[in-house]
């Protein structure tokens, strides 16, 4: 965006935009990549571009069934935070986080990331223990997160209900000021431009309906536009991962649920933060154009329809007007879900697979938005080396059979 003066926005918009270039290329499959990457969301559009950014692997197409940015990364509320427990999960969400901090300069495309800060609170004494120890051991992972009493969270976020004889009483909260909210559909965009200048073929509407294997290795996958051969191939498909890991016979540990979320009407800046509340099951943040975004838990139906349900959203309202009782008059203006892909552990997998040259990256849950340039950084990395690198490793397949799982149900923060 850089190279458009004032003068040119001017002129272009008067003028119907005509002068604008496209941002990345409308690529046609060939026959033959040295790396076909499936899904064009955040992460698979992110692993392309640090593939051919840092790995000098340019010859590689992301393959989308629909439009980029069409699944999760469209769908998302784009919460960003790195509050997990343990240190394995710390150590990937907080490289996503200093990620964060410079891409849309290094995109050089405005992502619109704001480090408003993110509020988990505590209602009962149970999870007031709970949170003060993942405070500390975030701060002893290097991630910013504070503790607050009630009378820190009301000074942090007025329009919260903090009252002692509210139903969910609030007792604390964590804080990480580094946590904030962001553009999906600009990260994405901007991941597209940048790949694709770089080489990379994106290439929609090609919906992969076969893996060909032979001999325990991956050969190229089979769409809707053809064959495409390629000695690596990379599931990036979140709730579509189980599908796509069938198609080379590997059973992977995920279930699809629908996720939820809605927009109020637009008001004036009423909300600095983002409050998130696991008792109460909502959360909340204003968008930049004054909707309230809102959200909750999954829909425990497994299931791939990317549409939300009336009782979902009578739950989340109600659960948000325990928190914020300034909001009932609002008017909610829609909502929509997505399909996101559970792990028992709620920890994504970022693995090799039985089949060699076939990758998954998935199982993100809830909450892999806030993950996807560390994801596809590390993920990239993975596949050139044909090796986890220390922050991958602990997501592989593996830890499914040696038991060596990474429990983050607390910290995901929504629940599943
Ligand atoms: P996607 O964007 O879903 O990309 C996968 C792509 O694969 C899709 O575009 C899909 O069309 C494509 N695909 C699937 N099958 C095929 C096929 N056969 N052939 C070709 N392409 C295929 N996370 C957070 O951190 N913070 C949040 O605030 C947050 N809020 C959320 C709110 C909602 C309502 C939802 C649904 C999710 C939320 N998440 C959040 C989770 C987050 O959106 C996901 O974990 C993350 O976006 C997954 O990234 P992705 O790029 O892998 O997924
Ligand atoms: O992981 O922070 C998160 C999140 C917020 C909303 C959905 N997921």
């Amino acid at each position: 965006m850089g190279r458009y003066s004032w003068l040119s926005l001017l002129r272009e918009g008067l003028g119907g935009h005509r002068g604008w270039g496209r941002a990345w290329r409308d690529a046609a499959p060939k026959p033959f990549y040295d790396a076909v990457i499936i899904g064009g969301g955040g992460h698979g559009l992110a692993t392309a571009y640090y593939l051919a950014k840092n790995h000098g692997l340019t010859d590689i197409a992301v393959v989308e069934k629909g439009w980029i940015g069409g699944g999760n990364a469209g769908r998302n509320t784009t919460i960003i935070r790195s509050n997990y427990l343990y240190d394995e999960s710390a150590a990937i969400y907080d490289h996503a986080m200093q990620l964060w901090k410079g891409l849309g300069r290094e995109l050089n495309f405005n992502i619109m990331m704001s480090h408003r800060g993110v509020l988990n609170l505590a209602h009962d004494e149970g999870e007031m223990r709970q949170l003060k120890r993942r405070v500390e051991a975030n701060r002893l992972n290097g991630v910013d997160a504070e503790w607050l009493d009630t009378r820190e969270v009301k000074a942090f976020c007025p329009i919260l209900d903090t009252s002692p004889d509210a139903r969910y009483p609030v007792l604390g909260a964590t804080l990480q000021r580094s946590g904030g909210v962001n553009r999906h559909d600009a990260v994405v965009w901007g991941y597209a431009r940048a790949a694709s200048a770089l080489g990379v073929d994106i290439l929609q509407n090609c919906e992969v309906t076969g893996l060909t294997v032979r001999d325990g290795r991956i050969e190229g996958v089979e769409t809707s536009r053809g064959a495409i051969a390629a000695p690596k191939v990379a599931s990036v498909t979140a709730g579509h991962t189980s599908v796509i890991a069938a198609m080379a016979g590997i059973p992977v540990p995920i279930e699809s649920h629908p996720l939820q979320a809605l927009v109020s009407e637009p008001i004036k800046p009423i909300t600095p933060c983002v409050v998130m509340s696991n008792a109460v099951h909502a959360y909340c943040s204003q968008s930049d154009k004054g909707e309230l975004v809102i959200g909750a838990g999954i829909d425990p139906l497994i299931s791939y329809t990317q549409r939300g349900g009336f009782h979902i959203v009578e739950e989340e309202i109600a659960a948000l007007l325990e928190l914020f009782p300034i909001f009932s008059r609002l008017k909610l203006m829609r909502h929509w879900a997505g399909i996101v892909d559970v792990c028992p552990d709620a920890s994504p997998i970022l693995s090799k697979t039985p089949v060699t040259g076939f990758y998954i990256n998935g199982g993100w849950g809830t909450g892999g938005w806030k993950a996807t340039p560390g994801s596809g950084h590390v993920f990239a990395d993975l596949i050139a080396r044909d090796e986890p690198n220390a922050i991958a490793a602990p997501f592989s397949l593996a830890r499914f059979e040696t038991g060596k799982l990474v429990a983050e149900h607390g910290a995901a923060a929504v629940a599943h």
